[in-house]
């Protein structure tokens, strides 16, 4: 469809050429224009790269809720200037500035009807990049354990560092925005990363290759391997979905619809491998329960026929209240979250229902908290979202033992087994957001604050396999690790990445380090 240039736009296009979109703001502010399509806009300069329907194709998904992330001045800003170090271009020489806020309206605006996205679409989106047998030894020369992956969203790439030297292998270009921790076959072999807009990815980190390649969902939480290797389970916010892939090739073995006896359907809010359960555990963000799936090798039936999976039938577990964010004990036996009333509840996983109450005031984000041994019992220990303070709790009377002052709520803590201290940010707090503070674990006080880079956001530590270094990420698009030492607290080295998120050190993943997520 054409569209014709208003005196007005005309103007705007003209100011925009002068000013070279210095001030992308200024689009935010600029007046809606009645007579501007903004789907043929769409269709025009958009679509051949996101999908005419805007479930992505090169280019990510366009939908309210996979760009939850992306605030509008930051959506019309890469609309005009494009994204660096991306095949996304700027349409400021093309596109107005009405028009560009047409374009992000609409990206901001659901879809009709909800877009399916089952057997045939999965199968049809997988890609094999590998088909012939590769080594079964590292292609380099360094400790295979102790390599990080690091996860650099700044223009989503990872990077394989050499964990004693400190040294980048390979970087390869990753799908957008991975989120969450990428996960690892048991021998530390490959890895699986997960991105937001539902792409699963098998990466082979002996041969530095990438193996294959499929998109199970459109808004994807995150992403769990079995213990034994063998099955990848993945949770979706939509559709209201749980996939489950055949590790080997990532073909899909079976779509588990998340819906209650009423038939009322659910986004998932994160799957998590229980090692020694042998099962997979998911909590359900708009239904009242967890559901457990046995991998546990006992024949099953799959599509109505008799094989030797199982079955992945959910046990569900029926609460009294939903669960948001969770994590385990170490034994997988509790299962501790925080309810949408800010109360967190303790289930016990065996008897199928809630055990106690426990106090976490402001909500841990999933993942962050770690457990250690103190006077002679076992703690957990979590930072806050919305408040500066870390929950100390008694895992044997799940009291809590201590709030620990912090500057400001953070995001991730992070320690080990062979260090006194544990590391947390103050990545959600509105200033010092440039301090590291660190907890002497015995003490359960705040005993040292670092300032990595100071006025640049510092956020989640990771440890090398030995526990002697921390590596630290800075938070900008032309940012860096920070490596200190993790006794004298001195930095060692600096590496520069780009808005490097998590790193995930092989080792302390396979082996389930108490200091560390899983
Ligand atoms: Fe995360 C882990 C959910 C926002 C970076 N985050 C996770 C996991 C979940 C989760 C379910 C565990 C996945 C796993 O390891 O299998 N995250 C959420 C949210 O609900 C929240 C608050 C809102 C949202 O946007 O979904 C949220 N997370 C963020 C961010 O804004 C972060 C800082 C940047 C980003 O990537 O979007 C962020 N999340 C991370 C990281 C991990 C993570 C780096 C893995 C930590 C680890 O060491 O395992």
């Amino acid at each position: 469809m054409m569209y014709r240039l208003t005196p007005l736009t005309g103007l705007l296009l003209g100011l925009f050429a002068a000013s070279s979109f210095a001030a992308a703001a200024d689009i935010a502010t600029a007046p809606a224009e009645a007579k501007i399509d903004g789907n043929a806009l769409y269709q025009a300069n958009c679509a051949s790269c996101h999908g005419a329907d805007r479930l992505g194709l090169n280019g990510p998904a366009l939908l309210p809720g996979n760009l939850e992330r992306l605030r509008r001045p930051d959506a019309i800003k890469t609309i005009a200037e494009g994204r660096i170090a991306t095949q996304m271009p700027g349409f400021g020489d093309k596109l107005n500035g009405a028009e560009v806020k047409a374009l992000t309206e609409l990206i901001y605006t659901p879809l009709a009807t909800t877009p399916a996205w089952g057997m045939r679409e999965m199968r049809a989106s997988r890609i094999v990049h590998q088909t012939g047998k590769l080594q079964d030894k590292p292609v380099f020369k360094a400790d295979p354990l102790n390599l990080f992956v690091v996860v650099e969203l700044g223009d989503h790439h990872a990077t394989i560092l050499d964990g004693d030297k400190f040294e980048p292998i390979t970087r390869f270009s990753t799908r957008y925005a991975l989120h969450g921790g990428p996960k690892f076959s048991p021998d530390g072999r490959y890895v699986y990363f997960a991105s937001r807009d539902g792409w699963v990815a098998k990466y082979d980190i002996w041969n530095l290759k990438l193996i294959s390649e499929i998109r199970v969902g459109i808004n994807t939480r995150n992403l769990a391997i079995s213990s034994d290797g063998r099955y990848a389970m993945i949770a979706n916010y939509l559709p209201h979905t749980m996939v489950v892939l055949d590790t080997k090739d990532l073909t899909p073995l079976k779509i588990v619809d998340v819906t209650d006896d009423s038939g009322k359907s659910s986004r998932v809010s994160a799957v998590y491998d229980a090692a020694p359960r042998k099962s997979f555990i998911a909590a359900l963000k708009d239904i009242p329960e967890v559901w457990e799936f046995s991998y546990d090798g006992k024949a099953g039936k799959l599509n109505s026929k008799k094989i030797e999976e199982p079955s992945f039938q959910p046990r569900r577990l029926r609460l009294d209240d939903y669960l948001d964010d969770f994590f385990f004990d170490g034994s997988y036996k509790h299962l501790i979250g925080s309810s949408r009333g800010g109360v967190g509840q303790v289930i016990d996983l065996d008897a199928g229902k809630k055990l106690t109450s426990v106090a976490l005031p402001g909500m841990p984000h999933l993942g962050s908290g770690i457990t250690w041994e103190y006077q002679g019992k076992p703690v957990l220990a979590t930072p806050n979202l919305k408040e500066g303070v870390v929950t100390v709790v008694d895992m044997n009377t799940w009291q809590t033992e201590k709030q620990i002052p912090t500057l400001g709520p953070g995001f991730f803590m992070r320690s080990h087994e062979n260090t006194p201290y544990a590391w947390v940010d103050v990545f959600n707090g509105s200033k010092d957001r440039d301090v590291i503070q660190i907890i002497d674990k015995q003490k359960l006080e705040v005993i040292a604050e670092l300032r990595p880079s100071p006025g640049k956001v510092a956020a989640h530590t990771e440890f090398t396999r030995d526990g002697k270094y921390a590596l630290v990420s800075i938070w900008e698009n032309d940012g860096e690790l920070v490596i200190y030492d993790a006794k004298t607290l001195q930095v060692v080295k600096r590496l520069p990445m780009r808005k490097p998120s998590g790193k995930y050190n092989i080792f302390n993943k396979i082996s389930r380090s108490a200091g560390t997520s899983h």
